[in-house]
């Protein structure tokens, strides 16, 4: 739909600040290269280039960034160039993994040594650029650095991890550090006056919740974004701030550090509904169209309807901006991009005034977290006592459980299945319910790991019974495995006998390894719809190679859903790892 772009960054500002300008404005914040230039019809490679694309789609801004870490891009050695993988733009790209277990600073000693950068060594000639290029009514938006992304991508995610609750001088130093550079970065880019608002992604969380515990994002964290919100504030720069995952833990929080707006809303994590309800007056929300589903394997159609409806339920008294549910991917078709833009357009002026379902098509709903919880545990051991032992980051104290246990007349084999398993099946269940988080979940799997280990020795029948045998890995192209790993570690705390078979897993590889291991389950994860789809070329493997019968396949990881996981004939889902372990007990009952 041909239509003359009429950027204004005031109709942006209004909407912010949850008021309703003369419509309801585009808010993407990231579009990859392949969906730029295929809508533009041509290479897109200068800052011309860029101009051009933000203002012929309709947008009121171009963002840019500058600091220590580009958006999904990190320092040399700090990433993992994966298999090549699926567009909708004909070639296959192979993306930047980043380093999820050991990175490029892990002690104080390599802190010291690393060649930190400072704001002196970015070159932030495109904002001159800006000042001078941009068309009247546009304004650039600074694209901040990432603090909690960068701190934890320069350790490894499991080194940051674990050093927020063991290593409190290294962690303070490497926030203090990045807080620093990305805040002078921040203060050099905003004299520029092309510059209308800073937009901050840093994703704190994933489906289940905060990523790591709140006290340690108020005390690293929030400071840096609340001195940034107070200058913005000053300044009347708009300020928002970009998260993955559930964060609804920290909304106060986010408003107190200045912040205008939220984004991008992800639909399976977070109800934008109720998001609205709370914090409708004080936050602009920016996103929820549907990246795991609806723009990716929905149709143009579908991409209208749910359009139409975000701007119909959440757009009335200002405050909303249309945009995906994270960034407009290399895997959303660009009719579907098109699509989230022309409907923006058309059912956008206010007033609103949109009868319900008055566009045909598949929208997303908020599902809810399908939470499998374990069921209540009769013991005569002390469950509680193991539970606390099992997140105390001490192994001897839950050794020393056990050998009181033992030396008090009961069986080993009991210790484990009456007291150590149950706990950590309630370790599960403060996960689920958001009282733990990632770092406490990978000490209690260590501790459970470590006290079965010491136990091995007295066990009478060293063949202890186990639930069953489960392969698992991460689809062909992905190479994240934090959510695998934590799967394995409640599957293998639960009972089971797994064999991982770490990441980029081809769907002949997990045949092989099932014929192997004789398994019971095949389990598959994966963090984008782009290598989520490979779950299905594998039970077609699995078809093929007459095997699908003998095996449960079941499947999991952030853009997943049960849906999908019926579409593609999979005997099961699970929402969490505590899930996981919940499902394949279901599946194989003993
Ligand atoms: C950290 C992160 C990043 C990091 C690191 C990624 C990496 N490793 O390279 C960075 C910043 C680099 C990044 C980049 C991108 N990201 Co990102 N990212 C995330 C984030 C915030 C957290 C992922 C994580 O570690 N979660 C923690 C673990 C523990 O959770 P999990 O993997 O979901 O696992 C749990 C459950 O799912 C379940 N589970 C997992 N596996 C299995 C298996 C089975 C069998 C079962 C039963 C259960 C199960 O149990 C686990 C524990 O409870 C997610 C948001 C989210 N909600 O998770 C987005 C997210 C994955 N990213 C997303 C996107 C789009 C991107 C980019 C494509 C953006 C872009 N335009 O380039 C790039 C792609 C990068 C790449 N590698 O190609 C989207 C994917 C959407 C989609 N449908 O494809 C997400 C979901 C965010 C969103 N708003 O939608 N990302």
């Amino acid at each position: 739909m041909a239509r003359e772009p009429k950027p204004d960054f005031e109709r942006y500002m209004t909407a912010l600040h949850c008021e309703e300008p003369d419509r309801v404005p585009l808010g993407d914040w990231h579009v990859d290269q392949l969906p730029k230039e295929s809508f533009m019809g041509k290479k897109i490679v200068t800052f011309e280039d860029q101009v051009d694309f933000w203002y012929t789609a309709g947008f009121d801004f171009i963002t840019s960034s500058s600091g220590i870490l580009e958006p999904v891009r990190a320092p040399e050695g700090m990433t993992t160039k994966g298999d090549a993988v699926h567009t909708e733009y004909g070639d296959k790209v192979s993306r930047e993994w980043a380093q999820e277990h050991e990175g490029v600073v892990t002690s104080l000693e390599q802190f010291e040594k690393y060649p930190w950068p400072s704001v002196d060594d970015f070159d932030l000639s495109k904002w001159d650029f800006f000042d001078k290029n941009l068309p009247k009514g546009m304004k650039a938006i600074h694209l901040l650095g990432k603090i909690y992304t960068t701190a934890w991508m320069f350790m490894g995610a499991e080194v940051f991890f674990n050093a927020l609750e063991t290593d409190e001088e290294l962690t303070a130093a490497i926030f203090e550090k990045i807080g620093k550079i990305q805040y002078e970065t921040f203060l050099r880019v905003i004299e520029h006056p092309s510059v209308g608002a800073v937009f901050n992604p840093d994703d704190i969380a994933h489906n289940t919740g905060l990523l790591v515990h709140p006290r340690h994002l108020r005390k690293y964290l929030f400071p840096w974004y609340k001195k940034m919100g107070d200058v913005c504030r000053d300044k009347g720069l708009g300020f928002i701030f970009h998260s993955d995952g559930d964060c609804t833990e920290v909304m106060d929080d986010l408003i107190d550090c200045g912040f205008h707006a939220f984004n991008p809303l992800q639909p399976n994590a977070m109800d934008i509904d109720e998001i609205k309800n709370k914090w409708g007056n004080k936050l602009c929300l920016i996103g929820n169209i549907n990246l795991d589903s609806t723009l990716t394997l929905g149709t143009p159609q579908d991409v209208r309807a749910e359009v139409y409806e975000r701007i119909r339920t959440i757009g009335p008294g200002g405050g909303y901006m249309v945009a995906s549910s994270n960034s407009i991917t290399d895997y959303v078709p660009l009719d579907n991009m098109k699509a989230l833009i022309d409907a923006t357009f058309e059912f956008g002026r206010y007033p609103i005034e949109l009868a319900e379902g008055g566009v045909k098509g598949t929208v997303w709903k908020y599902q809810g977290k399908a939470k499998k919880e374990a069921a209540e545990f009769e013991s005569q051991l002390d469950i509680e006592a193991y539970t606390t032992s099992l997140l105390s980051n001490d192994v001897s104290r839950v050794t020393g459980l056990a050998q009181k246990d033992i030396d008090s007349g009961v069986e080993v084999a009991e210790v484990i299945s009456k007291g150590l398993i149950p706990a950590l099946a309630e370790v599960g269940k403060k996960f689920q319910t958001g009282k733990i988080y990632i770092p406490e979940m990978m000490i209690a799997a260590r501790m459970m790991q470590g006290t079965i280990e010491s136990l091995k020795d007295q066990l009478a029948d060293k063949t202890e019974k186990k639930l069953g045998n489960v392969i698992i890995g991460t689809v062909k192209g992905d190479l994240h495995d934090i959510g695998k790993n934590l799967v394995i570690m409640m599957l293998e705390g639960q009972g089971f006998t797994v064999k991982d078979l770490g990441v980029s897993v081809s769907p002949e590889q997990f045949v092989q390894h099932a014929k192997e291991n004789k398994s019971d389950i095949v389990a598959m994860s994966a963090l984008l719809t782009t290598t989520m789809i490979e779950m299905e070329n594998t039970i077609n493997a699995l078809k093929n190679a007459e095997l699908r019968d003998q095996v449960k396949v079941i499947v999991g990881g952030a853009p997943v859903t049960q849906k999908f996981a019926n579409d593609i004939g999979a005997d099961g889902y699970a929402y969490d790892a505590p899930g996981a372990a919940q499902l394949c007990k279901q599946l194989l009952p003993s």
